[in-house]
């Protein structure tokens, strides 16, 4: 059997059962892209993972986790304005940090080429709002495409890369959380790899490349005049398809996952409107969109989020004087979360009650399961701090949270987090609370990936403009939330060791003057350190440092000589007073209808981080299983 690289790197053609994640990586290396970065973010970090299959030397493309979005969209950018197709890919919100880049690139001429892969998620599946990135590609003059399942993955990807190279453009391949996530067998083409020209071709003679004043104006005429280019292009009906083109009462535009929705419930209906099923969404294809509307009597704009093309149809409709009923957002309801099939049967029943699946007809699939909220792993770092940081605080105090797998602390019985915005928003939102302030403390938290991603503005606005308040960083040596990248503290990036840049160096560096540190495990030591840096008048700083246990317990069970271990409760000495549960709240602790206490043997890792939080002292020491 091949493995996963022979397959990515196979010079024949082939088929093969793949998420859309893995078939971008396929596509990459056919379409000769030659560097790729990304910071992670759900729903994209397994393109990552896909690369990582293949081995550093054999990859025919660099790869690297930049600091932060922006940054990797810059490190794409120098690449392509150096004659080397790149592509850089993140999250739905890393457009958010991107976006100061990201918005000069149609200005620019982009030799080598550059796909911009944007994940967004509706449905916030791991995201913390619905953002309809599409906006920002309007924003930015920058043609999108895109596709519905993994198979189109593969081939949007392939053709914007060659849109790309053509015009010199950025062109977005935007992905959504299950189109990325979806399984499905794509036929792959034969790959020869090109001869690789390591020549830098950068030549200022191909810009500008100064934005400057009046130098503004020509780049922003070039960035619309290849717009205008595309929308012709955007025509070719190869780009597009049209399913069914014989009912001349119903049609429905619609593309990406929303598609493979409207095909569910028409399957189970029998309905047949007309499908016109776009693959480029930026600029839309007017002449085949007027045609259609022209073909129908009522046409229902399907699209998922925001109401951007039904906006564009109703225009280009009224420009053409075309008479035709077009149907699209009703009610708040159709702005939010994705576009399943039951969320399309319902749509489709508002507007065209014969063609929607009647619900009756729907197996019910549903099956009654426990609630099941996230939370932190056994053995989590954060716990032992979140435990430990609530002994040091008042109910009253304020309690910033940022994001990453410590925003679980919001959650009861640690109650450690009031508000959260975005990535490295928790100092700057402190230093806002702490103004005006007299009475209540404000404290604020911050992972060490966020630290350098976009936290260290924050830590300077704080020491320059002397705010008075805590931040505590939950160190644990690596990006866990969205699978342990390593970051600049770990001492390794994608692709090597390097030296680790300390997050505590850092802070000496920036002069900030009450720094405390501790393991997280030492809880009582990190209760009184957080009271001493409340105490501080003006920034403190606590490092509450343990290592992701769930990456460090995956390092140590694939060593030859693992030993698991478990912790177990003295019955004798419990006193049943559930602090265990109730306080340090452990997923491994059972608590039974007697309100006896057992450790369930599949969680419990055996750290021990629990026995310090036994006021029985009822929980004894981790022993081998
Ligand atoms: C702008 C942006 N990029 C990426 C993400 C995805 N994401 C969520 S949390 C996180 C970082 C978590 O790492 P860290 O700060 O070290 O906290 P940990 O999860 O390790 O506790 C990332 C990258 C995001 N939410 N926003």
């Amino acid at each position: 059997m091949k493995s996963f690289a022979d397959m990515l790197l196979s010079r024949e053609a082939f088929s093969e059962i793949v998420m859309g994640n893995t078939a971008v990586v396929r596509a990459m290396i056919e379409a000769g892209a030659r560097v790729v970065t990304s910071y992670p973010g759900s729903p994209t970090p397994e393109i990552a993972s896909a690369i990582a299959g293949i081995k550093a030397e054999d990859r025919p493309f660099y790869f690297e986790f930049s600091t932060n979005e922006k940054v990797a969209t810059e490190v794409a950018y120098g690449a392509s304005v150096n004659g080397h197709l790149s592509t850089v890919f993140f999250k739905s919100v890393g457009l958010n940090v991107a976006a100061d880049t990201f918005v000069q690139l149609s200005l620019m001429n982009l030799i080598g080429g550059m796909v911009v892969i944007l994940g967004d998620d509706p449905g916030a599946n791991s995201s913390q709002n619905e953002q309809d990135n599409r906006h920002l590609a309007r924003l930015s003059y920058t043609p999108i495409f895109e596709p519905a399942n993994p198979q189109e993955v593969y081939q949007y990807y392939k053709a914007a890369a060659i849109l790309s190279r053509q015009l010199h453009i950025p062109v977005i391949l935007r992905l959504t959380t299950h189109v990325c996530h979806a399984k499905q067998k794509v036929n792959f083409a034969a790959w020869q790899p090109a001869d690789f020209d390591k020549t830098p071709a950068f030549d200022v003679k191909n810009g500008p490349y100064m934005p400057l004043t009046s130098l503004v104006f020509p780049m922003k005429r070039r960035a619309l005049g290849n717009l205008q280019q595309v929308a012709e292009m955007s025509e070719n009906k190869g780009l597009h398809q049209l399913v069914g083109n014989e009912n001349p009462r119903q049609g429905i535009v619609t593309f990406g996952m929303p598609f493979l929705s409207l095909l569910d419930c028409l399957a189970e209906s029998g309905g047949k409107p007309d499908i016109l099923k776009l693959g480029m969404i930026y600029p839309l294809p007017q002449k085949l969109i007027a045609e259609f509307l022209r073909n129908h009597e009522e046409v229902f704009v399907l699209e998922e989020l925001d109401d951007i093309i039904e906006g564009e149809i109703k225009r280009l409709a009224f420009e053409q004087q075309i008479k035709v009923k077009i149907h699209g957002k009703t009610d708040i309801e159709s702005w939010i979360g994705e576009y399943t099939a039951d969320k399309v049967a319902v749509l489709l029943a508002a507007i065209w009650p014969e063609i929607a699946p009647k619900p009756a007809a729907a197996p019910d699939f549903s099956v009654a399961v426990p609630p099941r909220p996230a939370q932190m792993c056994p053995g989590c770092g954060h716990r032992s701090a979140f435990h430990a940081v609530k002994q040091a605080l008042g109910d009253d105090d304020i309690k910033v949270a940022d994001i990453g797998c410590h925003t679980l602390g919001f959650m009861p019985p640690y109650n450690m987090g009031q508000l959260l915005m975005c990535m490295g928003a928790s100092t700057g939102i402190a230093a806002g609370m702490s103004l005006f302030n007299a009475s209540r403390s404000v404290v604020c938290f911050l992972g060490d990936s966020t630290f350098f991603h976009a936290g260290i503005p924050g830590i300077v606005n704080a020491l320059f403009n002397k705010h008075n308040i805590t931040l505590i960083i939950m160190e644990n040596g690596t990006t866990a939330m969205t699978g342990h990248q390593d970051h600049a503290a770990s001492g390794r990036n994608f692709n090597q060791a390097t030296d680790k840049i300390p997050v505590r160096g850092v802070l000496e560096g920036l002069g900030v003057k009450h720094i405390y540190e501790v393991d997280t495990y030492q809880q009582e030591k990190l209760t009184e350190m957080v009271k001493e840096a409340v105490a501080v008048e003006g920034f403190a700083v606590v490092i509450a440092r343990h290592p992701c246990m769930l990456k460090l317990m995956r390092e140590q069970r694939r060593k030859e000589n693992f030993q698991a271990k478990m912790v177990s409760i003295d019955k004798q000495a419990c006193n049943q007073t559930h602090a265990c549960v109730s306080d340090f709240a452990c997923p491994t602790f059972i608590m039974h209808e007697d309100g006896s206490i057992d450790v369930n043997p599949d969680l419990c890792i055996g750290d021990g981080s629990c026995l310090q939080t036994c006021p029985a002292k009822a929980i004894n020491r981790p022993e081998n299983r």
